[in-house]
């Protein structure tokens, strides 16, 4: 496992710095990308600081479902009725940035493939 170190994201789940929140509960967060590839680009992020998706273990199945339904959620929410895409950038290879495991919810476009 990688080691947990404090994040920009550790610091919007504790209001340490600005973010425009859009959704919370006991396990997650979300909030607008600061520089939204899409004209929706929303993150969703668990509240326990797990680094990145390897880090993940069998103890966190009900937050990573947890993760994806909330993703739904604001997506619809948003209003992605003609879809959208869910990334998780992890690792380098991955181009993960911030080590506080991720979800990207992209839409109001058209997506392309492959990606980057
Ligand atoms: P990734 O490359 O998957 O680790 O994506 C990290 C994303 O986090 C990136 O799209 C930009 C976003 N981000 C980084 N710092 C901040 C911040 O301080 N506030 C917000 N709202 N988003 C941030």
């Amino acid at each position: 496992m990688s080691e947990t170190t404090e994040t920009i994201f550790s610091k919007i789940i504790r209001r340490e710095i600005p973010a425009n929140i859009v959704y919370e509960d006991d396990l997650a967060l979300a909030f607008k990308d600061v520089n939204p590839q899409a004209p929706v680009h929303i993150l969703v992020i668990p509240k326990k600081p797990i680094p990145q998706l390897a880090d993940a273990e069998s103890s966190d199945h009900a937050v990573l479902g947890h993760l994806l339904l909330t993703a739904k959620r604001i997506a619809e929410e948003a209003g992605l009725k003609k879809g959208y895409r869910v990334v998780i950038n992890t690792g380098a290879d991955g181009g993960q940035t911030v080590h506080h495991l991720h979800l990207h919810i992209l839409g109001g476009r058209q997506m392309t493939w492959p990606p980057g």
